[in-house]
């Protein structure tokens, strides 16, 4: 019998799974502080810390020794990682694919770059999850997410860029729009894993809008899954509008990690769908 584990960066804002899972942490760091994104971690009180900070602030992925602890002792390990066009983590996990394959030529790690972030991140986990307890094989579930990976969707929406431009993720003048009061910038994770805007939506009922006509194109049918930085109400809202659009959908509501959180900012909501 083989073991399997799923194992995935924080930046998934998965904690905890049913399966054999490990999330392995990213940081965000200041000059003062470090904060580890994993249970420790207090959100709110991190978001004020920093909004209040002066100084810079930043994101460091795992290293590989940090991967490979994940890994240890299970046979078959399949590895989520945050999009490669923004991190590292994808890298640094393959390098530990590599040795731990090496050092174990019997067992088996598939790198994921998810080509996102969050709520599609957890999607992929959740449907590695379900392929797992059905019993397939390691080969027939690599072949199976990546065919799903071509039905998820992410779609995100943010109040402001601040941490996203200061860490080179956005150019400046975009950030700056996400800046202006009431503006929302509205985007997905375009098909290379990059940062795509979409709507620069005035108020919240036109980011609602906006983020159902964008799902209106991919199509959405089946999971959804919101995952917000301390905006609960809008969420809702959210959910109704999907359930009203789409009615073949379930929706799940859930909050952001530290990673996302730090670059999502308070009020940020990412949604990760299947078409
Ligand atoms: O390696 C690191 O330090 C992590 C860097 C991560 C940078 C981007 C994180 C974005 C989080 C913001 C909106 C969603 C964007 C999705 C694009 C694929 C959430």
């Amino acid at each position: 019998m083989s073991t399997f584990k799923i194992v995935s960066d924080s930046s998934s804002d998965i904690r905890e799974f049913s399966a054999a899972f490990s999330s392995v942490p990213l940081k965000i760091r200041t000059d003062e502080r470090e904060f580890c994104d994993d249970d420790t971690l207090n959100l709110s009180e991190m978001l004020t810390y920093l909004e209040k900070y002066k100084g810079k602030s930043s994101s460091a992925c795992p290293n590989t020794a940090e991967w490979l602890e994940a890994f240890e002792g299970y046979e078959n390990i399949f590895c989520v990682t945050i999009t490669s066009s923004l991190s590292g983590s994808y890298n640094s996990a393959y390098g530990a694919a590599k040795e731990y394959m090496e050092k174990y030529p019997e067992r088996h790690v598939l790198v994921i770059d998810s080509l996102s972030t969050g709520p599609e991140c957890a999607l992929v986990i959740e449907k590695l999850g379900q392929l797992i307890s059905e019993g397939k094989s390691f080969d027939e579930i690599s072949a199976e997410i990546k065919e799903y990976q071509k039905h998820t969707h992410l779609i995100f929406a943010l109040e402001s860029m601040h941490n996203l431009a200061n860490n080179g993720r956005v150019s400046p003048i975009v950030a700056k729009l996400a800046g202006v009061i009431g503006i929302r910038i509205v985007g997905k994770a375009s098909d290379e894993g990059t940062l795509e805007i979409m709507n620069k939506s005035r108020g919240a009922k036109r980011m609602l809008e906006d983020i159902i006509d964008n799902m209106k194109k991919t199509g959405c049918g089946g999971k959804v899954r919101i995952h917000h930085c301390e905006n609960p109400a809008v969420s809702e809202k959210l959910e109704a509008l999907i359930k009203e659009t789409f009615p073949e959908t379930s929706v799940v509501i859930s909050t952001v990690g530290g990673l996302c959180g730090f670059y999502a900012e308070r009020g940020g909501i990412l949604i990760g769908y299947e078409s």
